[in-house]
């Protein structure tokens, strides 16, 4: 809580524009025809009237699943801050996102249409995603994977990631997906948290034309995963790996005598029953493991992804982010396969082969709903506007973004660009934490660039002090959340007293961790983190996690970690450190730092800039002040720094 980020306000430009919603829009969306059902047609009201009637709210969403059997309490706190939702209720989040659609026309309808790396596609209708689940299911039940046991996943965005993560759902098990840009120490250390029993993975995958080699990358983590007793290998390229006898098994040859009619049940879980476990990067090396679960976690991301997105039958939606990061879980896999929608899944970067690769996507599928971060825009507005010029964009009807701030300056380039200055930007403000969107518009509200606007029906978001004190109207703050949802987070996964502080931090409210300040008509900007989170190009880092790498460098005695101002990657990482006695700086010595974060947490993680210092700004107690640091680099007063001398 150290880097009060909101003293930057003034950097970012202002832009009080309003851009009001089409009345067609308003009229068809599936928000208003829920407010209608209670009797609203207007926000503001309908708004109040969730907070009041939260229960009512999500009894109302969790009705259009499927439950194995009812809950008998909607929400309950039982020792406070481990609340729970939907209690007694007997659910798989995996029925409702395949088994449901089975006994409808959805099974017939496309699932995902797959884009790989290459430009290459195959097209999954529900019923064949049923299907490969189901035999995926059926090989890992014969591994012996069984309810609550911990499945580890590294992979690249493909159908098989997919099916891997709805398969170990589908029997209780829990997954834990490691995003492909993280290198062999960063999965070793997430399999060791979770004690994974079994590890999906591909031989080797190309990603924007450059080859990852998952398996060799896994062979590496595995020498020190003592919990593996199995490994899965799907052959994505079919390039020949090295396969140790009794561990490793070619997927293929597992699933050769499952018969496609092979049906696995779905585990009836309980509503509070564990789904998965997602490592984020926090103020500490060490990353947390979130953790949620089936029914909760379920009913949030199918109510966002129906109101957000609007979703109708005849969608085509499309969200860029990889499954590693929870942007993929809930709005690549969960949330659309819950609502029945036909998704593209994109296995590549925005600029590979060439800046209009996401255009050319949204040709080609005929997409409809985009859901990108604000990196990728800002990269995308370097090349200029004759990439998306020479695309038929017409299909879309809904824009998205997340992960970091949008500066009102992207938010219009993408609106006029992409957006033929008419389409609504949703910038959705949400975390792992929070499993679902938590503060965004939908289509109904008018927009301001550069604002995430309000918080969805029944979240009781505010600004305050760190007394927990509303701050003034346009004064920068600490972004909390009052009351629990249904898709939070349940705990830090072997770590509850971790989890605790987030209730803890003030009082009973939930600390985001975000600046965030709201305007005089209740619009939300959220400004940044103000701990020692970095997001770079939207991805999470923790400071730690990049300085205890820098000091398992031998020539390395100590290294501080902040976040710069990017122009494109919202942030990039600046590293100080001071070399051990016997060591010089040099241009080469740069070069193998950066290499050593790149081999020893991955690529996302290299630091574009190191500055080799002699001191290091400390408080008494020794802990490096990072924001001193930032403030110095960036020429800022330097704030008080007496509080910081805990
Ligand atoms: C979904 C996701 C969470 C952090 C969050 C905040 C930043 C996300 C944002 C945004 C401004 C938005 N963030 N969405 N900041 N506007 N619309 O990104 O989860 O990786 O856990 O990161 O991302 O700082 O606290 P996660």
């Amino acid at each position: 809580m150290s880097n009060l980020g909101f003293e930057n306000t003034d950097t970012i430009l202002m832009e009080e524009r309003l851009f009001p919603p089409s009345p067609e829009v308003v009229e068809r969306a599936n928000i208003m025809a829920y407010m209608k059902s209670k009797g609203f047609d207007n926000y503001e009201n309908f708004y109040r009237w969730s907070l009041e009637h939260r229960e009512e709210f999500w009894n109302d969403m969790a009705r259009e699943l499927h439950w194995f059997q009812p809950w008998h309490t909607t929400f309950q706190w039982t020792e406070k801050p481990f609340f729970q939702w939907f209690v007694g209720g007997k659910f798989n989040i995996v029925y409702n996102c395949l088994d449901r659609h089975m006994q409808t026309a959805t099974r017939q309808k496309v699932a995902y249409y797959w884009e790989a790396d290459d430009g290459s596609s195959r097209t999954l209708t529900y019923e064949d995603l049923y299907v490969l689940t189901n035999r995926l299911a059926k090989a890992l039940q014969n591994l012996g994977v069984k309810k609550g046991d911990r499945v580890a996943i590294y992979m690249p965005v493909t159908p098989e990631l997919v099916a891997a993560m709805l398969a170990t759902t589908r029997l209780g098990a829990i997954h834990t997906v490691v995003f492909g840009g993280f290198a062999a120490s960063a999965l070793e250390e997430r399999i060791n948290d979770a004690r994974a029993k079994v590890l999906i993975t591909v031989d080797t995958a190309h990603r924007g034309g450059k080859l990852i080699e998952y398996k060799k990358i896994c062979d590496e983590a595995l020498a020190n995963t003592p919990t593996i007793e199995k490994v899965i290998v799907f052959k994505r390229e079919g390039t020949e790996v090295p396969m140790q006898a009794g561990r490793d098994l070619f997927a293929d040859e597992l699933l050769q005598d499952i018969p496609n009619d092979t049906v696995v049940p779905c585990e009836e879980m309980d509503s509070e029953d564990l789904l998965y476990i997602l490592y984020t990067s926090g103020s500490t090396g060490k990353p947390k493991g979130v953790v949620h679960v089936h029914g909760g976690y379920a009913v949030g991301v199918y109510a966002t992804t129906k109101f957000v997105f609007d979703i109708k039958p005849d969608d085509i939606y499309w969200c860029t982010a990889d499954i590693g990061w929870v942007t993929g879980h809930s709005y690549i896999v969960y949330g659309p396969l819950l609502n029945g929608a036909t998704g593209v899944l994109f296995e590549s970067t925005p600029q590979y082969p060439a800046p209009d690769r996401y255009w050319s996507v949204v040709e080609k599928y005929k997409v409809t709903i985009i859901y990108t971060s604000p990196t990728a825009i800002r990269g995308l507005m370097r090349f200029g506007e004759e990439w998306p010029a020479k695309h038929d964009l017409s299909s879309l009807r809904i824009l998205g973004t997340v992960g970091e701030p949008i500066n009102p300056e992207a938010w219009m380039w993408y609106r006029h660009n992409i957006g033929r200055d008419a389409l609504p930007v949703m910038d959705t403000w949400w975390q792992t934490e929070t499993g679902a969107i938590l503060i965004s518009p939908t289509v109904i509200l008018p927009l301001k660039p550069g604002s995430a606007t309000r918080p969805l029906p029944t979240i009781d978001a505010a600004v305050v002090d760190k007394d927990g004190n509303p701050v003034e109207t346009g004064k920068g703050g600490f972004l909390i959340i009052r009351h629990p949802w249904p898709s939070m987070m349940r705990t830090i996964y072997g770590d509850p007293a971790r989890y605790r502080t987030y209730w803890e931090t003030i009082p009973d409210v939930y600390f985001a961790g975000d600046a965030a300040t709201i305007d005089e008509i209740g619009y939300f900007r959220i400004q940044g983190r103000v701990d020692d989170v970095i997001k770079v190009a939207g991805h999470r880092l923790g400071s730690m996690e990049i300085e205890s790498s820098l000091v398992s460098h031998p020539a390395v005695a100590e290294a501080a970690a902040i976040g710069k101002p990017d122009p494109v990657k919202g942030e990039h990482i600046k590293v100080f450190v001071i070399l051990k006695a016997g060591n010089e700086p040099s241009e080469a010595m740069v070069q193998e730092l950066k290499q050593h974060v790149r081999t020893n947490v991955g690529p996302i993680a290299t630091p574009d800039e190191i500055e080799f210092v002699t001191a290091l700004p400390k408080t008494r107690s020794g802990k490096i002040m990072r924001r001193v640091l930032r403030a110095r680099e960036l020429g800022q007063p330097l704030g008080d720094v007496t509080t910081l001398e805990a």
